[in-house]
């Protein structure tokens, strides 16, 4: 690592991308070193951070990706960690990455990061959205203003890419140069003045730049604080002297800052921007029908329904062609073992292998086409609007509707619901989104859906899948509102919830992003999956002398230790016993489970012999909200506690018991 300052050419540099959320970083960072991070049209797709590396003329940068923030004073989980890796890591070099056509918000925190004596070079992304819009920026000028250097690139087109990392490059070999440019009012700079002399001169420990503790100090920020808390009294006392002597002349000395950083922003503005009026934005049209107040909702739903029909009817089109292939596999392995290897190994490999891993890769074209369509609304920004319709719903149970996101990235895979919790700043509103995104279905349960609702509902079979969503939904508002007004009370944090632009979902990353998603349902099957059906083959199989998949085999008598608990919901049968207790490992596995244990049996016909409609619909609704599998249990445990992860395996699992059985019972009572 190079000294701080001098940068010689031999070195790494350190590179950190610091702005909004929203305004490109992780394109910015992805066009820079050839990466592939996700990237989404909605604030808070970076959750952590991370790193890459790229070399130009002979100098080698490490880069790191931050989660977007507003500001330097931190609040939820993501933003902490932006703001302490600025603050402590200190890098050599920041991109301030600006949305272009959002000038005046974006700014606030290049002033920051000029103002804690970074060294900045100022990128204003979007440069593609800004021409469209008509807005012509002079970049001399803000240069000038800001005393930094400034570049204007569109991390999507590609463009003035090249320029920047001339910028970059101009830094090497330069001795690093804190900004003169001073934002505040002098009676303001002279008592920073004091303090950083006090601090450079007193027993405060501290790595920090002084200007910047400085600055923290007369803020108040109570982080700061600390440390002068630790420090001997008569520096505390001489600190706080003299913010008590500012605060007299200028008021509170935190929002006189403020408003300083603002006056500039303005001033930067109304020099630099030219704006052409007139013109129609297509977003505010656009959203007056997909937020309208009575529009919004049901058109959310429609979305979702129609989601359900692309990923069935052409998902189904290739599940078809893959059985088909699985089939013939399944026979030939027959044909060409038979005789040749002892029986065992014939029905581990057709049995087993086979039908058991095979019953769940057919899925594949269905995760593919349910993660498109999750894609084109993460790219689109039609994700916050979904956040934005409900919430007024999530208000009235004391939740932002910023708490919706996490859940809409449920419907993928609960883990990354559950990180992306930490872009919400409230511990509580964290923790009970956490406990509910469970219940929003992820794609390990849609093959569940698929098989049973090919067999009993084949006509209706998007209508049913869209209603089950629909009750986890329900379920997890439901038992928001419970924690809410039970175990986890508190006020809801105020917050307006940002709607970026509209933008043409990106072709080849949405495709990408299915794909990879696709390729790792296929490693889940190729792994654990492929794991849990030889476990189960093996049950099924042994002790010794037992018909394959009989009561008697282990399996047998496992399934049927559990079965009785499941009678409440129809389910008669040991079977089910097993497949639920697999699936708490991992959800696909569930048919996996009963292909395996129907051998060379017909999978539909033994389950239309099991289930009747009504305790199928009992079913699913079961394996929707019973407890959520190991790796969710590991994600709640690290962000959360295992305490709340145990109580989440266990609330969710009576829950779903209660349900299921309830709609089972009171079904029965309708048809009978
Ligand atoms: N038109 C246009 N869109 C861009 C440009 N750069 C990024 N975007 C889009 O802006 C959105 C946000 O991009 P990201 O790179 O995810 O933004 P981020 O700053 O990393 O966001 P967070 O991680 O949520 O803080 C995506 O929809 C991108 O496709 C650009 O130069 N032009
Ligand atoms: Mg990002």
């Amino acid at each position: 690592m190079p000294s701080k300052g001098v940068l010689v050419e031999e070195d790494v540099i350190d590179i950190a991308l610091a702005g909004n959320p929203n305004v490109g970083k992780t394109a910015v960072f992805n066009a820079l070193t050839g990466m592939h991070q996700k990237i989404g049209n909605w604030p808070g797709v970076t959750i952590e951070k991370k790193e890459g590396v790229f070399s130009f003329g002979g100098i080698k940068a490490r880069v790191v990706d931050l989660p977007g923030i507003y500001g330097l004073n931190a609040f939820s989980i993501d933003e902490r960690i932006s703001r302490d890796y600025l603050v402590t890591s200190r890098p050599d070099l920041v991109l301030s990455i600006i949305d272009s056509t959002n000038l005046q918000r974006n700014l606030y925190l290049t002033l920051e990061l000029i103002e804690m004596g970074m060294n900045v070079i100022v990128v204003l992304n979007m440069q593609d959205e800004l021409e469209a819009q008509g807005i012509s920026i002079d970049t001399e000028g803000v240069a000038r203003e800001l005393g930094v250097p400034v570049v204007m690139i569109s991390a999507l087109k590609r463009t003035g890419i090249k320029d920047l990392k001339d910028k970059i490059f101009e830094y090497v070999g330069k001795v690093s140069s804190r900004t003169e440019r001073k934002f505040h009012d002098q009676r303001i700079e002279e008592a920073i003045r004091k303090i950083e002399s006090l601090v450079l001169h007193s027993d405060i420990s501290s790595e920090l730049d002084p200007r910047w503790l400085s600055i923290k100090l007369i803020e108040k920020d109570p982080e700061y604080r600390t440390l002068l808390e630790r420090a001997s009294s008569g520096t505390k006392g001489a600190v706080d002297q003299i913010v008590s002597d500012l605060e007299k002349s200028v008021g509170d000395a935190s929002i006189a800052m403020a408003q300083e950083r603002y006056r500039s922003i303005q001033e930067i503005y109304t020099n630099f921007v030219k704006k052409n009026t007139g013109r129609v934005d297509f977003t505010d049209k656009l959203d007056r029908i997909l937020t309208n107040r009575w529009l919004g909702i049901p058109i959310f739903f429609f979305l979702m329904w129609l989601t359900f029909e692309v990923t069935f009817t052409i998902g189904n089109f290739f599940l078809e062609q893959i059985e088909i292939g699985f089939e013939w596999l399944s026979e030939s392995a027959v044909s060409l073992l038979a005789g040749n290897v002892p029986e065992i190994v014939v029905s581990l490999v057709s049995d087993g292998i086979i039908s058991g891993v095979g019953s769940v890769m057919v899925f594949v074209p269905n995760i593919f086409f349910l993660f498109l369509m999750i894609g084109v609304f993460e790219s689109s920004g039609y994700m916050s609007r979904a956040a934005f319709v409900m919430d007024r719903l999530m208000h009235k149970i004391g939740l932002h509707g910023k708490s919706f996101i996490p859940m809409i990235i449920g419907f993928g895979c609960t883990v990354p619901a559950i990180m992306a919790t930490r872009t919400l700043e409230s511990r509580k509103d964290r923790l009970i989104t956490m406990l509910v995104s469970p219940f929003m279905s992820c794609s390990a349960r849609l093959p569940i859906y698929l098989t049973f609702t090919g067999i009993f509902f084949s006509k209706h079979q998007s209508t049913v899948v869209f209603s089950i969503y629909v009750i986890g939904i329900a379920a997890a508002i439901g038992m928001a509102m419970l924690f809410k007004s039970t175990i986890l009370k508190g006020e809801s944090s105020p917050f307006v919830l940002e709607l970026p632009p509209y933008r043409p979902p990106m072709v080849k990353e949405t495709l990408r992003f299915a794909g990879s998603k696709s390729l790792m349902f296929l490693k889940r099957a190729g792994t654990i999956i492929f794991i849990v059906v030889l476990v189960i083959w093996a049950l099924a199989t042994f002790p010794a002398g037992v018909e394959y998949g009989s009561k008697e085999s282990y399996a047998g008598v496992i399934g049927s230790t559990v079965a009785p608990l499941m009678k409440p919901m129809g389910i008669d049968h040991w079977e089910s016993g097993v497949a639920v207790l697999m699936g708490a490992l991992a959800k696909e596995v569930v048919v996996g489970t009963y292909q395996t244990l129907v051998g060379e049996g017909n999978l539909e016909l033994t389950l239309s012999e099991y289930f009747t409609p009504l305790s199928a619909y009992a079913f699913m609704l079961f394996t929707l909200l019973y407890m959520p599998c190991v790796a969710v249990f590991g994600a709640i445990w690290e962000e959360a506690g295992v305490k709340w992860a145990l109580f989440t395996a266990v609330y969710t699992t009576v829950f779903a018991f209660i349900v299921a059985s309830l709609v089972f019972q009171i079904g029965s009572l309708f048809l009978a």
